[in-house]
């Protein structure tokens, strides 16, 4: 199940990437601030366990009924957050 929770989470992200709508242009000045965000161990790179940890941290946030879900009005709300760089 943990897996599955983590390749879903990954998907978020690469939707929210990959999603013009969403994410507009995504610069390189976003790419620096989702990276600093993430980079728990300061070493100037984002590992998979440093995204991973990143999102569960503002998924759980979202996850305001804490039920290991969220409906589309959180999923939006937890796109944004991790696009804006906030958490
Ligand atoms: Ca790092």
């Amino acid at each position: 199940m943990r897996a599955i929770h983590k390749a879903l989470a990954l998907a978020a992200i690469a939707g929210a990437m990959a999603l013009p709508a969403m994410a507009g242009d995504v610069s390189k000045a976003d790419a620096d601030k989702f990276v600093t965000m993430c980079d728990k161990d300061k070493d100037g790179m984002m590992s998979k366990q440093e995204m991973m940890q990143m999102v569960e941290k503002m998924f759980d946030k979202h996850d305001t009924k804490k039920m290991g879900k969220l409906d589309k009005k959180q999923a939006e709300d937890f796109l944004k957050d991790l696009l804006k760089g906030s958490g």
